[in-house]
């Protein structure tokens, strides 16, 4: 069955976390006029959609993934009419805008949460999720995903409530039916005003057991509430009553971010029918290590396997096929630059590489994903203590496992930090080599990584074989070339523990690919048979190149007839 052809297919999607973008005031903090200021440089790049992180009114608790006001821009950011005009500006230079839709959860300082914590009868109650405490303690042993319990009781009125994140973020209710009119309104207030769709945010999560039952303890502390809150009983319900009522009376590119989504699940969520979403965030690839040797629970001092990372991806790329639409990424604000986890962030093998993985994702089928600062290769930081921090996710993982339960040393944890650690991906944007990396001509929210004299746009623009002008060449290439979007995928070498090659199929045409995932030589003939069966090269991250063999982290990609 051929895939239907649509826009958000056809197109490369850029994310932006505002924060962390560019700084137009001064104030060190990233705003929607720096966004627009630096418009130019996307549609240079030549993406054509950007992801943008969350900007509406918000405590900043988890920054800005804890709304306070779906209809008002965060002050930090600027105003609704810096916002009208960076949408403006994005459609003339032919960019679409998706915005982030956060509604697993709101802010703690949101109206509808004042009212409903005010009293048990109060008519916003039920827009959240209040237990009576058991046994005078907590519903249940669920785990925070920002650690510490998920329930916060409240004095008032003796109730807990729950937050699968921070205390800030309670959980809304979604089978409360004003809760899914509320939320419907607001996006379609959002649509009217001319955005392109949304990514919305753990929408996996909106519906739970209703049992609430304890989770397995994983760390020794908590119980693991996954099994519980993704792809719970009625989110297909919901997610076809979105659709019915918002998402089907516009043209949008739709992503959910779906924790804990399978294959079979993916295919309800993104199926080709269209009744829900357009695609989804997987996470198996960018989880492998969060079932194996960590230090705890997330945290990691190891990388994945390449085999490891081709038998996940692999597998949604045939299993999808026919049957719903990939999403493909390999870095966002919530993960470690791919260079470092992926790839090599050596000054020796850093640009190629980065090259060679862009290569191996962007000539996959499903829609790509760039992370802003993956065009220029950007690395991870390092944590030199717990000061250097910012994120949430990783202060209130240090005061549990280091401070409170001494389970993990601080040098220990510093070092999975540097592995893993969210606020990797969230140092400011490296635009040159002045100070604060021209993000801010103040004092960044968050240090700018030391190494952006060396990483950063203006070079990357002035050097014809930057990672940036790679990136350009792949997006173009991938306008260009529809059997690169519709081609179907099959796995070759798949028994090679270096090389990851495949070939792509559509119309009588064949696309190969083969990257060297090493930083060593690899024999490898694939490449040359298809040069000899007439093929011509498309792309590779080497201009000279040796028979038989991949070099160190070399990328080949060869167009053909079949
Ligand atoms: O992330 C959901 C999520 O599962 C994250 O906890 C992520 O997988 C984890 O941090 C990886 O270590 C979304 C947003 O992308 C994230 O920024 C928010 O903090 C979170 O939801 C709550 O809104
Ligand atoms: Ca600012």
């Amino acid at each position: 069955m051929p895939d239907k052809r649509v826009w958000w297919k056809e197109a490369v999607i850029y994310q932006i976390y505002p924060r962390s973008f560019a700084d137009s005031n001064g104030d060190g903090i990233g705003d929607l006029n720096g966004i627009t200021e630096h418009l130019p440089y996307l549609a240079e790049l030549g993406i054509d959609v950007i992801w943008l992180s969350p900007v509406y009114q918000s405590p900043n608790d988890d920054n800005g993934y804890d709304i306070s006001d779906y209809r008002a821009i965060m002050s930090e950011f600027g105003t609704m009419e810096d916002f009208d005009r960076m949408l403006e500006k994005a459609h003339s230079l032919g960019i679409r805008i998706v915005m982030d839709l956060v509604v697993n959860h709101t802010s703690d300082e949101h109206a509808w949460f004042v009212e409903s914590r005010k009293s048990r009868d109060n008519p916003y109650r039920d827009y959240y999720i209040w237990k009576d405490p058991r046994d005078g303690k907590e519903p249940n042993n669920w785990q925070s995903c920002f650690s510490g319990s998920a329930w916060q009781l409240d004095e008032a009125t003796g109730m807990y409530y729950l937050h699968c994140f921070s205390r800030k973020q309670p959980d809304l209710n979604w089978e409360n039916p004003k809760v899914r009119d509320e939320v419907f309104d607001m996006m379609t207030w959002w649509c009217e005003k001319g955005i392109d769709g949304f990514r919305m945010d753990v929408i996996s999560m909106i519906s739970k057991d209703p049992a609430y039952p304890d989770g397995q303890v994983t760390d020794g502390i908590y119980g693991d509430m996954t099994p519980f809150v993704c792809n719970g009983p009625h989110v297909h319900e919901y997610l076809q009553e979105m659709n019915r009522r918002v998402l089907s009376r516009y043209d949008l590119l739709t992503v959910g971010e779906a924790a804990g989504v399978t294959i079979e699940e993916a295919k309800k969520y993104a199926n080709k029918e269209g009744t829900e979403l357009g695609m989804v965030f997987q996470f198996e690839h960018t989880d492998l290590l969060a079932a194996g040797n960590n230090v705890v629970g997330k945290w990691t001092l190891s990388r994945p396997s390449m085999p490891a990372v081709r038998a996940v991806l692999n597998k949604w790329q045939i299993q999808l096929e026919g049957e719903a639409w990939n999403s493909l990424y390999w870095d966002n604000h919530d993960q470690p630059r791919a260079v470092s986890r992926f790839g090599n962030d050596s000054p020796q093998w850093r640009e190629t590489s980065a090259k060679m993985l862009a290569t191996c994702l962007h000539m996959m089928k499903g829609t790509p994903y760039i992370y802003q600062g993956e065009e220029l290769g950007m690395t991870n930081t390092h944590f030199r203590s717990l000061a250097d921090c910012r994120d949430i996710e990783e202060i209130n993982a240090y005061r549990q496992y280091v401070e409170e339960h001494h389970m993990v040393e601080p040098e220990v944890m510093l070092r999975c930090f540097d592995r893993v650690a969210r606020d990797n991906a969230r140092t400011p944007m490296q635009w040159d080599d002045s100070l604060h990396a021209g993000f801010t001509t103040g004092t960044p929210w968050i240090p700018v990584n030391p190494n952006y004299t060396q990483i950063n746009a203006k070079a990357a623009l002035a050097d014809p074989d930057s990672v940036f002008y790679y990136y350009q060449k792949l997006i173009a290439l991938r306008h260009a070339n529809p059997v690169i979007v519709y081609g179907r995928f099959h796995e070759l070498l798949g028994d090679s523990t270096t090389i990851y090659a495949y070939e792509r199929v559509l119309d009588g045409k064949i696309l190969t690919v083969a990257c060297n995932w090493t930083d060593q030589p690899q024999q490898c003939s694939l490449i040359d048979e298809r040069l000899a069966d007439g093929g011509e090269e498309l792309i590779s991250n080497y201009k000279a190149h040796r028979e038989g063999i991949l070099q160190p982290y070399e990328a080949r990609v060869v167009s053909g007839d079949l």
